[in-house]
């Protein structure tokens, strides 16, 4: 999987391959990127990204002869066919099983917006698929972007060493995680639920199975079906 992506900001951009889960997945090569400075991709002598909007009003808007630009120069070097992703808050719904899609599917090129926003011609004319991460405006999409090339890049066969655990992690199963404890087993009088002690899988099985039913019921029931609700109030004597 490559990501390609498009800021004023690449720096800020960069460091999400620089840590963790992704950085091993870059190194054994699963994981490949460019990151790609929209400044590279103008022409005038004061490089501008942004100009004022027409009708008025406060701010700057993203010009689109630099993102056209910078677009058909990277998808003319590239040798598959390469959509262009832009996040803002009027995108679809970002979810797990997109993440998992867009794992598989063809390599990506990333814009990240600033300013009050892109030139709408970008929008209707260029971006392929425009993708919200969440109900709320932040001031660039950088931060959108780097969430969407995590949750990618962990779902990228061979990039997170036990390929299971990520197919039975929060939402993949349809279900929010179970607990989670490590030593020691008493902290400040705190205790370890017994089962998990017990070294009897089959019981640490279905207790994890029942906390994470539990929790989603707690958390977020309108994640559960009509089955799985009805199981909830039964464990939980409801
Ligand atoms: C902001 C916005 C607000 C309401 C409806 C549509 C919108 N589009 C944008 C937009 O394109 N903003 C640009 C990118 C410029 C300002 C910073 N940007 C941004 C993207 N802020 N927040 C996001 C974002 C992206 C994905 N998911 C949540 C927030």
């Amino acid at each position: 999987m490559k990501f390609h992506v498009l800021s004023i900001f690449p720096d800020f951009v960069l460091d999400v391959f620089n840590y963790g889960v992704v950085r091993r997945g870059v190194e054994a090569g699963l994981i490949e990127h460019a990151v790609h400075d929209l400044r590279e991709y103008t022409t005038d002598r004061h490089r501008s990204t942004d100009d004022m909007p027409f009708g008025g009003g406060p701010g700057m808007v993203m010009r689109c002869e630099p993102i056209y630009a910078a677009v058909e120069a990277i998808r003319a070097d590239h040798p598959s066919p390469l959509p262009l992703i832009y996040t803002s808050p009027a995108g679809e719904p970002f979810t797990q099983q997109m993440a998992e899609e867009l794992a598989v599917g063809p390599d990506l090129l990333l814009l990240c917006g600033r300013y009050e926003g892109v030139d709408q011609r970008v929008l209707d004319n260029l971006v392929d698929r425009e993708i919200s991460l969440g109900d709320y405006v932040l001031s660039g999409g950088e931060l959108p972007v780097m969430s969407l090339i995590d949750a990618v890049s962990r779902l990228v066969p061979g990039v997170v060493g036990d390929s299971q655990s990520v197919h039975q992690e929060s939402f993949t199963s349809g279900l929010l995680d179970w607990p989670h404890y490590t030593r020691p087993e008493n902290f400040r009088d705190l205790d370890v639920p017994e089962v998990l002690l017990s070294g009897h899988h089959a019981n640490i099985d279905s207790w994890r199975a029942e906390q994470a039913l539990i929790m989603t019921f707690r958390r977020r029931p309108e994640l559960l079906s009509p089955e799985q609700l009805l199981r909830a109030k039964q464990i939980l004597g409801l």
